[in-house]
């Protein structure tokens, strides 16, 4: 875990100033994938683990930006730079140069708790720190809606990932012990507590996904596809959230069967959501886990974004006791699964799935409990007891 002090000093020792400190979370998503770029509905929630931004401004406009991950220290001197250059200070020059008209440049320190690659998206949680320090840097006020706007479209034009707007969204507004459900088409958010009789547990298979490899932007293109089949027939259809299964039905002998697939997956996948919300308003964990062990199927066999690992640590956890529902995580292809667990047999349950994952695939998996955390913000000393190594110290403040 990142200690904000630690970081701190370490900023001063390379940049010889003090710096502010901000932080942004990852995420998991509980229910509603593919969905968010359908103007659909998606239940993220942000996670106990936070990209870190130590930062101080400079008396030029260039940006000076290093990363403990990737041991590197990357001057960006001109953010107008051709896009894409595959390198992770792509989402740093995006995030800058999306967010124009910013005065001066920034020392920036960056350290992360989120697994890269890992489907928690890392990549969101590094645009919006790195946006909400330049814009507090700057002295800007600080909207959260145009910052998770501004880092989509950074991520979009910069990262070249068609993304929608949860993960920017979630790493905004995550609340401490709560889902959010949120309506990607109007941005309306709803808040739901989560049980305390309930557990996430985060399952990584450590297969990296990559989203950038076009399988991602190909999905986007048979969603597209898919509206353009439906409005031909049913003109008031702007994107999946405005159809039915009834009007996919009625359009089958137009549609390709992969298209019909795609787009029935992302059509029930938005039902799935709005039953899972009352379901868990409901405190029908029952009901609950089965809309998610539903999604899981729905991604794996009509959307086509599992791996032989995902499937095979879904139905592990889905072979033990007190297990609710279980599913893969985020934009698939590797990466993450979560299992909805009973809270009283957490550790057996994590414990099994580690042993039996490791058995099955030969491969040590990461399980942890995750609690839902906040969202970005700038990091101030009483934050410690949630965020950073402290926890491991006996959880004292700084
Ligand atoms: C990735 C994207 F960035 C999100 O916008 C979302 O589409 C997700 O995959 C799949 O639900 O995390």
């Amino acid at each position: 875990m990142v200690d904000p002090e630690d970081l701190a000093r370490e900023f001063e020792r390379e940049f010889g100033r003090t710096p502010r400190l901000y932080r942004a979370p990852g995420r998991v998503n509980l229910i509603g994938e593919h969905t968010d770029y359908n103007d659909g509905f998606v239940m993220p929630m942000a996670l106990d683990r936070s990209t870190w931004v130590a930062a101080a401004p400079r008396s030029d406009d260039t940006i000076v930006v290093r990363s403990r991950e990737y041991h590197e220290t990357i001057a960006i001197d001109d953010r107008t730079e051709p896009a894409q250059q595959h390198h992770w200070t792509d989402y740093v020059r995006g995030v800058a140069a999306v967010l124009a008209g910013l005065p001066g440049g920034a020392d920036m320190l960056i350290a992360s708790d989120v697994p890269i690659g890992a489907g928690l998206s890392s990549s969101a949680a590094l645009e919006v720190a790195c946006g909400y320090a330049l814009l507090d840097l700057a002295n800007r006020p600080i909207n959260l809606i145009e910052l998770a706007r501004a880092c989509q479209r950074a991520e979009h034009e910069y990262a070249g990932t068609r993304c929608g707007v949860m993960d920017q969204m979630i790493a905004c507004f995550g609340r401490e012990g709560q889902a959010l459900m949120l309506d990607t088409r109007t941005l309306e958010r709803r808040w739901l507590p989560l049980p305390p009789t309930l557990r996430i547990l985060v399952c990584n298979t450590m297969v990296k996904h990559q989203l950038a490899s076009g399988e991602y932007n190909a999905r986007l293109a048979d969603c597209e596809a898919g509206v353009r089949i439906l409005a031909r027939c049913f003109p008031g259809t702007r994107s999946l959230r405005d159809a039915t299964l009834a009007q996919l039905d009625a359009v089958r002998g137009e549609s390709p069967d992969q298209i019909h697939r795609r787009c029935r997956h992302v059509i029930a996948e938005n039902a799935r959501v709005e039953a899972a919300a009352r379901a868990l308003s409901d405190a029908d964990f029952e009901a609950f886990g089965g809309l998610i062990d539903d999604s899981h199927r729905s991604l794996r066999d009509d959307y086509e974004v599992s791996c032989a690992e995902l499937d095979a640590m879904v139905a592990i956890a889905r072979g033990l006791g007190c297990v609710y529902g279980a599913r893969m995580t985020g934009g698939g292809f590797g990466g993450c699964a979560i299992a909805v667990v009973d809270a009283s047999a957490v550790d057996r349950v994590s414990r099994q799935i580690e042993e039996r994952y490791e058995f099955a695939t030969g491969l040590r998996p990461d399980v942890w409990v995750c609690s839902a955390g906040e969202g970005v913000a700038a990091w101030r000393p009483a934050e410690a007891l949630h965020y950073g190594g402290h926890r491991g110290r006996g959880g004292q403040t700084l």
